[in-house]
């Protein structure tokens, strides 16, 4: 039987993609909670699993696999019999990725704790800067969906994808720094369609074991 361990923590939005993709498709795994705020993801241990020194790192019988995206990737690719993360149409699955690029490179690197401790802001500065690139990013998110009728909610289509995946991680940051959601109606139905799923609900920062409240 195969064996799944995911490397994560519990307010990290690319270990919630990851959690989030393995709910929806039914897979076991093993937690390992790695401390962002202790400096663990820096440690030797954990650079042989992800060289950036990131979460999230997957271990799928004894090998290593990072970014959240590529995961996906993997997940769709070993357990073909689960609910397909990207669509098997090619535009389709193009323009998933593109909206998922959205989030994962436009959005999330610039508001990272790394990238926030680098900055010579004070809180509310670095609060300031999180917003603008959440926002930049939601704004063409916003347009990307627009184009993709969908008559359940999800974010691309009828059917939950990489992308529903995606925006409610984001989300979860986007209101932690406070972003008025309100120009973004396509996007928090999609996160509110999403979260009705026990699959994404279970993922929830909150609910995993490193959880501080
Ligand atoms: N592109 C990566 C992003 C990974 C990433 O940015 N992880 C953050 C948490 S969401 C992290 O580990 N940050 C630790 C740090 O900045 O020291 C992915 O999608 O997996």
């Amino acid at each position: 039987m195969s064996s799944t361990i995911l490397y994560g923590y519990w307010r990290s939005s690319a270990s919630y993609r990851v959690r989030i993709a393995l709910a929806w498709k039914g897979i076991a795994y093993t937690y390992v909670p790695v401390n962002l705020l202790d400096g663990e993801q820096r440690s030797e241990a954990h650079l042989a699993r992800n060289p950036m020194g990131y979460v999230p790192a997957v271990e799928v019988d004894g090998e290593l696999f990072t970014e959240s995206l590529a995961i996906f990737e993997l997940l769709d690719g070993l357990h073909p019999e689960t609910p397909r993360l990207f669509s098997a149409e090619p535009r389709r699955r193009a323009r998933q990725l593109a909206a998922c690029h959205t989030i994962a490179s436009g959005i999330q690197p610039l508001q990272n704790l790394s990238v926030l401790g680098k900055l010579p802001l004070d809180a509310e500065g670095k609060k300031a800067w999180a917003q603008h690139f959440i926002s930049h990013g939601f704004t063409a998110l916003e347009r990307q969906l627009q184009a993709e009728p969908s008559a359940t909610g999800f974010a691309m289509g009828d059917a939950f994808s990489a992308v529903d995946a995606c925006i409610v991680p984001q989300i979860y940051a986007a209101k932690r720094f406070d972003v008025d959601l309100a120009p973004y109606p396509r996007i928090v139905r999609a996160y509110e369609t999403a979260g009705s799923l026990a699959a994404v609900a279970g993922a929830a920062p909150e609910r995993q074991i490193d959880a501080k409240l």
